[in-house]
């Protein structure tokens, strides 16, 4: 395969880039079975980056196969926890030595802003990889009591091979969640990035060989949904399946799941997550809070914070210190020394975040800030504003996935849960207020997996994150999301008791 090397001369970064591009399988990077590529495009121009090797069905088969005979001999059951987390520790060190190299990696690929990435995306992915190396070796069961007659214990054992498709929004943060747990619980793994954003996961492949971590625990295949993913959720060696992504793909992967040996899965699938502000919030914070969870990644978030929920006494100052803040962000080059807001990922996004722009626009919405095309290349959207929204509207029913808020009014608290609560999603919710009762009565009441009072999109290595309803199956991050790696084994032990 080929290399790709970057000279990153940008105002923040300086600096070489360096690795391979072929697909990772076994601990060697290796074409893929037709030899053909995958263009990778920088969303700041639409220009090429480089190409990298597009991964086959057939590649999915080999790494199954060689990731199964590692898990058989020397992953596993047949590696201590202890020497699992000394790898993953190390890998950590690996990446946190190169942080700014993937920062640069990540705005170029990605678009995000490379002083975001440095400061969030890779920093955040080095946690989620540490804490799970403290986790190793504290995967244990429980003793539990029957009768006199009989000790029972319980072993939570690896599942095997386990295969996880993560999206393009945070390429690196999502590798970490994916891959942390099930490689410190004893899986082996094969993972494919997003077909748009492949470059952070192969210098990542990169690492796991300088970590020293055996052949075939890692694997690492970047190619299409509609092959490599489906290969993958279709698979009869593959004991688990952890996807973040749309709901439609996710649909698609619990069928796959059913119709082939009924493999486990994970489903982390979007969100449509309201936000309320009390009239007795701090007015400034809770505006701030709101910009972030909306504008933040260029709303490119899944547990964005869409819906904005205003009480009517304070609608009035909340839209215009939201307004001007909003337009006070800073769009341009991702690598901008002050840049916020780069492009969006791809043409696709680009135009359906328009189409949704539109929707509203039609449906009698008010574009109160924004709804255009910022600059002249690349996917860059202008931070919008919608008002006088009505529950029905697809702008405020659907995710846009997009630097798009979604404003509106409301009198009293139940009638605000009630319009809240008005969704198939259930990923996350804010709540604004300095009267704890009301603040915590309301998100007692929120149908959501995340709830953030007084702040929005916070989220730590320790604490689970996932979705009620249709936002998905399954919790990742934090103690919860070992169970999903693991097994129960249950041990009846007879002390004599006979029949
Ligand atoms: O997602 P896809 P897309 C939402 C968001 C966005 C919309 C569409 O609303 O606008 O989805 O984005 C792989 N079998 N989210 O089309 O296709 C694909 O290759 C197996 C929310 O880019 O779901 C990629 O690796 N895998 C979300 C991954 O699925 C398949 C993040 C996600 O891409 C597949 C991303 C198949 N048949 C989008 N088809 C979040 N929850 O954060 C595609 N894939």
């Amino acid at each position: 395969p080929q290399t790709f090397t970057y000279q990153f001369d940008t105002p923040t970064y300086k600096g070489t880039s360096s690795f391979s591009t072929g697909v990772f399988i076994n601990g060697k990077f290796i074409d893929g079975s037709d030899n053909t590529t995958i263009d990778v495009l920088n969303p700041a121009n639409g220009k090429l980056i480089t190409q990298v090797s597009e991964g086959t069905p057939k590649d999915v088969d080999y790494a199954v196969e060689c990731a199964q005979k590692a898990f058989d001999t020397v992953w596993g059951l047949n590696c201590p926890g202890t020497e699992r987390g000394r790898l993953l520790y190390k890998l950590a060190d690996l990446m946190e030595e190169r942080l700014d190299e993937f920062a640069a990696l990540e705005a170029l690929d990605v678009g995000k802003a490379y002083n975001f990435a440095k400061g969030a995306d890779v920093p955040g992915t080095v946690a989620t990889i540490r804490y799970y190396a403290g986790w190793a070796d504290k995967i244990h069961g429980k003793t539990i009591e029957t009768t006199q007659d009989k000790i029972s214990y319980t072993v939570h054992e690896p599942l095997g091979v386990v295969a996880q498709i993560i999206p393009w929004n945070f390429p690196l943060t999502m590798l970490s969640w994916k891959l942390g747990p099930a490689v410190a619980a004893g899986n082996c793994v094969i993972l494919k990035p997003s077909e748009f954003t492949p470059l952070t996961a192969l210098l990542f492949a990169q690492l796991t060989v300088e970590a020293g971590f055996p052949p075939g625990v890692i694997n690492i295949i970047v190619g299409y949904g509609n092959t490599v993913g489906e290969a993958l959720s279709h698979h009869m060696g593959i004991e688990k399946v952890a996807f973040t992504g749309s709901t439609l793909v996710g649909r698609k992967i619990m069928k796959s799941a059913a119709e082939s040996n009924l493999k486990d899965i994970t489903l982390e699938l979007g969100g449509k997550s309201p936000g309320i502000v009390f009239d007795d919030c701090d007015l400034d914070q809770a505006v701030n809070w709101s910009v972030h969870g909306i504008y933040f990644n260029h709303g490119q978030v899944c547990a964005a914070s869409s819906r904005i929920f205003v009480h009517a006494k304070i609608y009035d100052d909340f839209l215009a210190k939201f307004t001007e803040r909003a337009k006070a962000i800073k769009l341009g080059d991702p690598f901008g020394a002050d840049t916020y807001q780069g492009p969006q990922v791809s043409q696709q996004q680009y135009d359906r975040i328009m189409g949704y722009i539109n929707a509203g626009k039609e449906a009698g919405a008010t574009v109160h800030l924004g709804g255009e095309r910022w600059g002249k290349e690349g996917y860059f959207i202008e931070p919008t504003i919608f008002t006088n929204n009505k529950p029905d509207m697809k702008i405020v029913r659907e995710e846009i996935f997009g630097p798009v808020a979604v404003i509106m009014k409301f009198e009293t608290d139940d009638e605000v849960i009630a319009q809240a609560n008005d969704t198939v999603y259930g990923l996350a919710a804010s709540v604004f207020s300095k009267n704890i009762d009301r603040a915590l009565k309301t998100a007692q009441k929120l149908r959501a997996g995340s709830l953030w009072v007084n702040c929005a999109s916070h989220v730590s290595p320790q604490v689970p994150f996932g979705g009620f309803k249709q936002s998905g199956i399954g919790r990742e991050l934090g103690e919860y999301a070992l169970e999903h790696y693991t097994a129960v084994k249950a041990v009846h032990i007879n002390l004599g008791h006979q029949i």
